[in-house]
């Protein structure tokens, strides 16, 4: 064995070089790894007894692309990713990518350029730039439409999905899959084969059959794609610039096409999109680091889950348990209540199979770890147990309490409250040091937010293990100190305080929520009300029409669910604006002495987020968040904030700290003193 550098090995098999590269955690295409293909492909050149090469990594992965960290940072002195993959491409030895774990972006650029590829059955594959705000800027935007032709190049970029190794040599990308423990002697028999076969150096881009072909309907083919996914892509740069790619791939040759790829790459990796995606990337990571627990923090065992309540929270809580088969105990007081939340998992579950996402025994085993019960006391056993009940704070602690006397030691005591706390929750039981908050957000099987309450007395190995879970359910989870509303709330109430204001002061409920979707939010503020439903904690018994919802509701209208609210909806759901709603408005302006005026989109934008922002400056002086990036995950996760924005800490920052403070000063709200301080001081939130 030859080390090439500190990342690349070198190992002659007869006549086959094999090049290992081991550069941990995911092989990333660092300065060292460029520099270690570039000198371990000129060493199995330069050695004439070789006659094929072997490229394979160690370690988890293949190679899993670009170095992300060096994105945005001065060139380091190396080989260039295009040097190298020109040497592959010039080598006059078959070169056999042999791949396992993820083969993506740079990665499969590299795989790519090899004459082969053999995978592991378990190997994936995909160029999810598109999710970094980028494009496959190594030529995958040309190379892979030749092998798989336009139609599913274009899926693959504009979604960055990972394709598993079974589809991947369906659709040309792999030309063998092997057992996971055979890839290595797969490879070796494949080069060995190339050399007594003498197989041609086929390289992918000049592969032409399949772009030759769809060039006479490319111009439809572009059309239709764009108009399908117009509403998915909505306010993203990157997957027109993806699209343009492939359009180039098709109509142009592949030298040309390269200089198209280019042309379109480097203004998103400069752009303010990109950064916010590359920033979300590692801030989702950084999300699962908690501040004073060692990463290897012992994890307490979750095998059996109880939940109590039934309802849609509890139902959708115990879908994400089930999924990932951990048997659930879902209690509720009465039998109706219960069935019916047991039919309508099962619905959720029917349904998903119906679209073909999950097979008929795969319901009836998920089912099958769902037990239903009337009694406490059958959650004896469950080491997790979440609380999913009304929001009412007498109720809950009444509850724990009982529950006290019903779990075994040890047993984790959760609470799934969006706005109480936590620690008088938790002094309800004798055992305070048990107790966690793990709010979900709804639809609860769906949704990958999960703030994870910190109490005061919660301990360190009970935060680990609710963090734990929450990551091997698929929710990212994120720490919230005890306040009321957590992270996500908390600032959310400030934005709905300031949509009132608006709609009061002379916007109409459709310019605020207009603003909001322009922004990049999926809706705005009154058509989630309209879809959550207006009576949703209203009572009409004490309601004396002392805000505008009071007033809704005393009118009849319930939002969606009975066509009335801040807009009108038919049968079909469609939306228009309500002249009832806007009387009611008008009326108590009037009543109230408000001289309505014309309010500009900037002021809503403004008003609505920037009172956000300052919220979250206290949040992070009160140290309720670890971080600024936490912040955006919830936002990014839970409420619908635009990706491409990089949630509200990293947009405030890229908006102006000074900018803001004096905004906040228009608008008479006092700036957090974090928020001030940072400002006068030239820093940021995030770093950004
Ligand atoms: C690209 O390739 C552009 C090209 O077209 C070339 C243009 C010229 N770089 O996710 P994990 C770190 S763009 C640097 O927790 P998993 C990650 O931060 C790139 N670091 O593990 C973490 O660090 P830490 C296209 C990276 O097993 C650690 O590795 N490629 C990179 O759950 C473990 O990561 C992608 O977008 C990277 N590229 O998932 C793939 N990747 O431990 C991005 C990871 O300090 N990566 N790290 O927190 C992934 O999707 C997942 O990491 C992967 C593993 C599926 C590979």
């Amino acid at each position: 064995m030859t080390a090439i550098n500190a990342v690349m090995d070198l190992t002659r098999d007869g006549e086959v070089a094999v090049l290992t590269l081991n550069s941990p955690p995911v092989n990333a295409l660092s300065a060292p790894v460029r520099d270690g293909l570039a000198l371990g492909i000129a060493a199995a050149e330069a050695d004439p007894a070789v006659k094929a090469i072997v490229l394979i990594c160690a370690g988890r992965t293949f190679i899993a692309g670009a170095d992300i960290t060096e994105f945005g940072k001065p060139a380091v002195k190396s080989a260039s990713l295009f040097d190298v993959q020109t040497a592959m491409e010039q080598s006059k030895k078959p070169i056999i990518a042999a791949i396992h774990g993820t083969a993506l972006g740079g990665g499969l650029e590299v795989a790519l350029t090899c004459h082969y590829r053999i995978a592991a059955a378990s190997a994936k594959c995909g160029l999810p730039e598109v999710k970094l705000g980028l494009l496959p800027g190594a030529g995958g935007t040309q190379r892979l439409p030749r092998l798989v032709g336009p139609e599913i190049a274009l899926d693959l970029v504009t979604s960055g999905r990972h394709v598993g190794a079974k589809e991947a040599l369906k659709m040309g990308v792999f030309d063998e899959v092997v057992a996971d423990d055979q890839l290595l002697p797969g490879a070796m028999a494949m080069a060995r084969k190339a050399i007594a076969e003498k197989w041609p150096l086929r390289l992918a881009r000049d592969v032409n059959d399949k772009v030759d072909a769809a060039r006479p309907n490319a111009a439809k083919l572009f059309a239709d794609f764009r108009a399908k996914n117009a509403k998915l892509l909505r306010g993203f740069e990157a997957p027109e610039a993806n699209i343009q790619c492939i359009e180039a791939a098709v109509n142009l040759p592949f030298d040309e096409g390269i200089k198209v790829e280019r042309a379109l790459f480097v203004p998103l990796m400069q752009g303010l999109q990109s950064r916010a995606q590359r920033y979300v990337f590692f801030a989702e990571r950084m999300a699962a680091k908690v501040e004073g627990l060692p990463a290897d923090a012992q994890l307490l065992p979750v095998k059996s889950v109880g939940i109590i309540g039934a309802g849609t929270m509890g139902g959708g809580i115990a879908m994400n348990f089930l999924n990932v088969g951990i048997p659930v105990t879902i209690v509720e007081m009465k039998e109706e209540a219960l069935s019916r939340g047991i039919g309508v998992i099962r619905k959720n579950y029917e349904n998903t199979a119906a679209k073909g996402k999950l097979t008929a025994a795969d319901v009836e085993t998920r089912m099958g770890l769902l037990k239903g019960s009337l009694d406490l006391a059958d959650l004896g056993q469950a080491d997790l147990i979440i609380e999913a009940v009304f929001e009412n704070m007498d109720i809950k602690k009444e509850l724990f309490a009982k529950l006290d006397g019903v779990a075994k030691p040890g047993a984790i005591l959760a609470s799934n409250t969006s706005y109480l706390n936590v620690d008088e929750i938790a002094a309800a039981t004798k055992r305070p040091g048990s107790v966690v908050g793990m709010h979900f957000f709804s639809p609860a099987n769906v949704m990958r937010l999960l703030e994870v309450v910190n109490g005061a007395k919660t301990e360190p190995a009970v935060l680990a293990t609710a963090m734990g879970i929450g990551k091997k359910i698929g929710k990212i989870a994120v720490v919230s100190g005890v306040c009321h509303g957590f992270i996500g709330n908390r600032m959310l109430s400030f934005r709905q305080q300031q949509a009132q204001k608006l709609i009061l002061e002379g916007a109409l409920p459709s310019d605020v929520d207009r603003v909001l979707y322009d922004f990049g939010f999926p809706m705005g503020p009154f058509q989630m009300s309209d879809l959550a439903g207006l009576d949703i904690g209203w009572n009409a018994a004490t309601s004396k029409g002392e805000t505008i919802r009071d007033r809704m509701c005393e009118a009849g209208m319930r939002g969606q669910k009975n066509g009335k609210g801040f807009y009108n909806y038919d049968a079909e759901r469609n939306r228009t604006p309500s002249p009832e709603t806007e009387k009611i408005i008008l009326d108590y302006a009037a009543e109230r002495g408000i001289n309505r005026r014309s309010i500009d989109d900037d002021e809503i934008l403004e008003r609505c987020l920037l009172p956000m922002v300052n919220e979250g400056a206290k949040i992070l002086e009160e140290k309720m968040a670890q971080r600024a990036s936490d912040i955006d995950i919830v936002w990014l996760n839970g409420y619908g904030w635009p990706v491409y924005r990089g949630g509200p800490m990293f947009w405030a920052d890229h908006y102006g700290l000074a900018k803001i403070v004096e905004r906040l000063k228009h608008y008479g709200i006092t700036p957090a003193p974090l928020l001030e301080k940072l400002a006068a001081s030239g820093q940021t939130f995030t770093g950004q």
